[in-house]
């Protein structure tokens, strides 16, 4: 006790000692204002690809739909052959996914998670998965070998193409602007039959046509399909009882057809310049 009260006053002897040194300007350094303020702290925010994925889910969850996570290492099972994928396509190949041994791949979508939910509930299924999936893509432009995906399912009796269409157009308007003007063109995945890419009108031009559409007028936003009745039995549900839709999109694409941003490999770089323009405050 004796001791910390002999260092107490010994401080408080150097503070006013300080204090009154500083009061007379004796101590202040030619060159160095004491009064200018400190610099501005640097503050984390939300990088871009995860608002644009926070925002998607958001609007699905208004639709009724659950967000659902699984793992990133999936066996082939699931990553393809539940999805109904023959044994010779070619994203089965070593040349296409990143294979880590045995029949475990880094997922390349993440269907296998709807697999996994129709697993283990039954119907009605309402899921939004969002996450990050690996293919062997080269690293340019416009592919990554590591991004982020969304995919959605919807299985219930009665399910049919105008709840997929009214389900992922309602999505655009809400997503884009209340004017938004979507297409939908045939398409072709193992997964779905009958299958459908759906375009929005280009966010940059407007429809007349300039760089970032290629001159068509139009952005392909995400692929979509009713839910292929093998998928369906594959997973124990009764393809004659139920019916289903879903789709996948490409969250790094969306932010990109909305911000004008030209080269996906900004998204990984951190370069501050680039996250700091479009951070926002971690509330
Ligand atoms: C189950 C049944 C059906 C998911 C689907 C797509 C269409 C699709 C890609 C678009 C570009 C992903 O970002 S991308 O690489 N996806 O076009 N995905 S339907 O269909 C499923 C999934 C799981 C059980």
């Amino acid at each position: 006790g004796g001791a910390a009260n002999a260092l107490k006053r010994d401080i408080e002897a150097a503070i006013a000692d300080r204090e009154r040194a500083l009061k007379r300007g004796a101590a202040q350094p030619a060159g160095v204002d004491l009064t200018m303020p400190a610099r501005a702290e640097w503050r984390g925010g939300l990088h871009l690809v995860t608002q644009v994925v926070d925002e998607i889910c958001e609007i699905f969850h208004e639709l009724g739909f659950t967000r659902a996570v699984g793992p990133e290492a999936e066996t082939e099972r699931y990553n393809f052959y539940a999805l109904n994928f023959p044994k010779d396509h070619p994203a089965l190949d070593a040349q296409d996914s990143f294979h880590l041994g045995g029949d475990v791949v880094l997922r390349t979508h993440t269907s296998p998670v709807q697999i996994r939910t129709l697993e283990t509930y039954p119907p009605p299924v309402r899921v939004v998965i969002p996450g990050r999936c690996y293919r062997r893509d080269p690293f340019d432009a416009s592919h990554s070998p590591v991004f982020e995906q969304i995919e959605g399912l919807a299985v219930d009796d009665r399910l049919t193409f105008v709840d997929l269409k009214a389900t992922l157009s309602t999505f655009a308007r809400r997503f884009f602007s209340s004017d938004t003007v979507v297409r939908f063109r045939p398409s072709y995945f193992p997964f779905t039959e009958p299958s459908a890419e759906m375009d929005v009108r280009c966010q940059i031009c407007r429809g007349s046509g300039c760089p970032s559409c290629k001159q068509t007028g139009w952005m392909e936003i995400l692929g979509s399909g009713m839910v292929h009745p093998a998928v369906l039995e594959n997973c124990g549900v009764d393809s004659e009882k139920y019916t289903g839709f879903a789709w996948g999109m490409g969250p790094e694409r969306i932010a990109m057809t909305r911000h004008g941003i030209p080269d996906i490999r900004l998204f990984s770089e951190s370069d501050v310049r680039f996250l700091a323009h479009f951070a926002t405050p971690i509330r």
